[in-house]
């Protein structure tokens, strides 16, 4: 039986001798390397945490104490240290989730993965502990990128003046977001780092003063005293202990004993403290170590000896972004870009090496960068955010107000909208339209092909007086869709002819083969049917209003969550125009989803054509008052 399966409980752990310590780390490594080659997942953070992980669940007592991962992608190896043993479905729809999941365990609190909640979170579990009179520890392990976050300063003002609150900040300083983080707080992280001399003045005091009988205990006890003053002389902690937070560190990421020792500091101290702990993503792992491009923060299936991909990704989404809008920066010098720390994972290393001087990339700072592309906007150029679609949730207020309100041209690019998949519920990109829908003035774009992504970015880019937004899905565009014919913006995809149908079937973008699929089964079925897509599906433009009008139903089919989409618009715009067309909308339901594939997440909440022609049978037939046809597309 190997070390790392005796361990069933944070209790087997504290019991084990610490000279086995190394030894379970190495295990830890191996399991890491060997499971998630298979599923894919966030192998490079996690072999950076294993020591760190384990020295927090020797110190402190979870989940009577309570351990808050940032981001929740570094939470693999507690899973493991905590009864979560079976990786062999990591991700996948019925294995364990790749964040902490209530559902899954007692020891993990918080699922959200977006960044830099977690000081907020430990701050009020911690006061809720301490006004229930419970003697309990709350812990926040934060990344250095995370860190960067606005969420995390606002929360570390607050903590700085809570001088009895047992709180313990954990920086897991590695140096990288994906790439290297940047900033300010980044360089001072840097410069704590390789201020070695308050370390190797208390090591040298450490090892004299001891061995001095009598005297030397004390002696050193009183240096220790001191600690604060001769920080300041030797290496001034400035910006944390400024704010009044204890600082212990740096320490050795990869030094159990080390880290268990300025835990068990920290946790004594009684008020918040930071240990600032320095660790290597991809740790012990080769080709994640020499991975530049983000040491393996995030990997698919690869093959475990080299690191390198198992699977053919093929041309994605992304990339056809990425092509557009490296062309687009050379024709139009006006035009930057905008990231939250995400330069790669969003298409962006083209243009940043084309244009170097106008790609701003502000950390995981998806407010900041915003309300920044609003200042970019007023001085005379035509920002670009890309985000991740679930992260314009942290910036909506600065969408509304600081972009609409002051008539920004500011395009937002949202990579990932839709079911996203095996990232689970704060991942998938559902509410980016709804969001949409409610801005004044605001316009938007989702395409259904790489051809339309380009045109559309094109025209985007074009629009000087308010905010434009294009949104497109994780995986791979198909081959470019033809209109028949166009109407405006709106393309006819399918039709018998141009006249009145019984079915206008509207598809948005990456639902686009899908509603062409709706479309054949009703022709099927004996129904006159016209497919089309108005690319720009906000505002609700007139040529598709004019068109439901002469239709008997319109379905409008979208990957958004169906409270507040596009389905919601075209229902508003039509009642507006007085036309009495029923709508059908297929979307997302109004809940969270699981982590599963997307083919399985889009089956479950029936948004394939097979679920969505039954559905639409039923309705037709429960209109015409007889049973639904027997068929299967
Ligand atoms: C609000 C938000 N924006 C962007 C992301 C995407 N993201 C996931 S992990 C990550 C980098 C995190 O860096 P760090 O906190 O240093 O952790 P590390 O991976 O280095 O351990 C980013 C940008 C996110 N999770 N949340």
């Amino acid at each position: 039986m190997s070390l790392l399966e005796t361990i069933r409980t944070p209790a087997d752990l504290a019991r084990l001798d610490p000279a086995l310590l190394p030894a379970l780390a190495v295990e830890i490594r191996a399991f890491l390397v060997h499971s998630v080659s298979k599923t894919g997942g966030h192998l490079g953070p996690n072999l950076g945490v294993v020591e760190l992980t384990i020295a927090l669940h020797r110190v402190f007592d979870s989940p009577r104490d309570t351990i808050v991962f940032d981001t929740g992608h570094i939470a693999y190896v507690h899973k493991l240290l905590t009864g979560r043993q079976g990786f062999d479905k990591l991700r996948a729809k019925g294995g364990l989730s790749g964040y902490p999941s209530r559902a899954e365990s007692e020891h993990d609190v918080v699922e959200n993965s977006h960044a830099s909640v977690s000081l907020s979170w430990v701050e009020g579990i911690a006061r809720a502990y301490q006004l229930r009179g419970q003697r309990r520890h709350a812990v926040a392990v934060i990344g250095d990128g995370a860190l960067t976050g606005g969420m995390a300063w606002e929360a570390l003002n607050n903590l700085a003046v809570a001088t009895d609150l047992p709180v313990v900040i954990v920086v897991n300083d590695n140096t990288r977001s994906y790439a290297a983080t940047i900033g300010g707080l980044s360089e001072h992280l840097s410069w704590l780092r390789t201020t070695g001399g308050y370390e190797a003045l208390m090591s040298w005091g450490r090892e004299r003063l001891t061995r001095t009988p009598i005297v030397g205990g004390p002696a050193f006890g009183a240096l220790h005293g001191v600690k604060k003053g001769i920080k300041d002389i030797l290496a001034p902690q400035g910006l944390f202990e400024d704010l009044g937070m204890k600082y212990v560190g740096p320490v050795d990421g990869h030094d159990e004993q080390a880290i268990e020792v300025a835990l068990r500091q920290a946790k004594g101290f009684g008020a918040p403290v930071i240990v600032h702990v320095i660790t290597r993503k991809g740790e012990g792992y080769d080709p994640a170590r020499n991975d530049d491009a983000d040491q393996f923060h995030a990997v698919g299936v690869i093959n475990p000896e080299t690191g390198l991909p198992l699977e053919v990704s093929g041309r994605s989404w992304t990339d056809e972004f990425s092509d557009a809008i490296e062309p687009l920066g050379t024709r139009r010098p006006d035009v930057v870009a905008l990231t939250a720390a995400m330069l790669i994972p969003v298409g962006l290393k083209g243009f940043a090496a084309a244009h170097p001087d106008r790609v701003f990339d502000v950390g995981i700072a998806e407010q900041h960068a915003v309300a920044m592309a609003a200042g970019l906007a007023f001085g005379g150029l035509h920002p670009v955010v890309c985000l991740y679609s679930t992260f314009l949730n942290r910036a909506f207020d600065q969408l509304l107000m600081d972009c609409a309100l002051h008539q920004a041209g500011v395009t937002f690019v949202l990579d990932r909208a839709g079911v996203t998949g095996n990232d689970g519920p704060s991942h998938h990109g559902m509410w980016d339209m709804t969001l949409a829908n409610i801005v004044p003035g605001l316009r938007l774009a989702a395409p259904r092909d790489g051809v339309r992504l380009a045109r559309s970015l094109e025209q985007a880019v074009d629009v000087n007086d308010a905010p434009t937004v294009l949104r497109f899905p994780k995986g791979n565009p198909p081959a470019p869709i033809e209109p028949l014919r166009s109407l405006g913006c709106v393309d006819v995809l399918a039709e018998r002819d141009g006249g009145a149908v019984d079915d206008l079937i509207v598809g948005i973008g990456a639902m686009v083969p899908t509603a062409l699929a709706v479309g054949e089964g009703l022709v099927a079925d004996g129904r006159s049917v016209r497919v089309v897509d108005p690319v720009w599906a906000l505002p609700v433009p007139h040529e598709l209003v004019a068109q439901a009008r002469d239709a008997s139903r319109v379905v409008v089919i979208e990957d958004n969550a169906v409270a507040g989409g596009i389905g919601a618009a075209v229902a508003l715009a039509l009642s507006q125009e007085g036309v009495a067309t029923p709508v059908v909308q297929e979307g997302i339901p109004k809940r969270f989803l699981e982590h599963a594939s997307r083919a399985e997440a889009l089956a479950d909440i029936g948004l394939t054509p097979k679920s969505i022609l039954q559905s639409l049978r039923g309705v037709s037939a429960a209109a015409a008052g007889s049973p639904p046809p027997e068929m299967a597309p």
